[in-house]
């Protein structure tokens, strides 16, 4: 198969390395699956067309975490453009499971996709609601013509989700979805992880359910 893993040199030298390892999605699609360590606020393909995705609440308007530094790093006129996101009803302008899209004002992406995971302890179905919060994001950046998308571990920091749950999770669902659009897909889907241990997570579990 055509699966593929590889550690660039860059990433063997240790010091400053940011651990970027690259997994072939479906093998009749050229997408790629990106997994790296870093801060999801600085990521951007240069010449592009990309998004970053924010973990963000139903509310959109803020709040602590990625989605924090997310509006901080973006500006003002972030805030402003997602409380113009029409409210499906009151106080929730993205609700669990779906996504947003706005432009990224003064981050380097051109763009941020909003979307909200479950709250793993009290959501009645989580396994369906962060598989949607993926499927989601994919369908407004294949929607939107994005090229390269970057996602954080969706629900694993305050929303609660089991890290090795949720890798599952998220890499079956970017495969599915790179096979659902195979001839079309031509979305390269990057992980920038915060953390040395979801990062281990994270490559371990696309070792597994990618390289077969
Ligand atoms: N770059 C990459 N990853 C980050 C960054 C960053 N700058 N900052 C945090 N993470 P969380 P959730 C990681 O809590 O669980 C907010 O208040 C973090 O280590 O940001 O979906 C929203 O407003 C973790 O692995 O999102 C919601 O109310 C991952 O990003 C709520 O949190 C996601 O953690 C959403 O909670």
């Amino acid at each position: 198969r055509s699966h593929c893993f590889s550690i660039p040199a860059a990433a063997m030298d240790g010091g400053s390395s940011n651990g970027l390892v690259s997994f072939a999605l479906s093998p009749t699609s050229t997408a790629s699956l990106k997994i790296q360590r870093g801060d999801i606020t600085q990521w951007f393909v240069d010449g592009s067309s990309d998004a970053i995705v924010n973990p963000a609440n139903e509310r959109m308007l803020g709040g602590g975490g990625a989605d924090g530094a997310i509006h901080k790093a973006a500006g003002p006129e972030l805030r402003t453009a997602c409380y113009d996101v029409p409210e499906v009803r009151p106080g929730v302008r993205c609700p669990t499971g779906e996504a947003r899209i706005t432009p990224g004002f003064k981050l380097p992406a051109s763009h941020i996709i909003h979307t909200v995971g479950p709250v793993y302890d009290t959501d009645s179905n989580p396994e369906g609601s962060l598989r949607s919060a993926y499927r989601n994001s994919l369908r407004v950046a294949k929607e939107n013509n994005i090229q390269y998308i970057a996602f954080t571990a969706i629900s694993c920091g305050v929303y609660g989700y089991p890290f090795d749950e949720a890798a599952t999770i998220a890499v079956s669902t970017i495969n599915e979805f790179a096979n659902d659009f195979k001839e079309v897909l031509s979305t390269h889907v990057h992980f920038v992880l915060f953390s040395d241990d979801i990062y281990n997570v994270w490559v371990n579990k696309a070792r597994e359910l990618l390289q077969n």
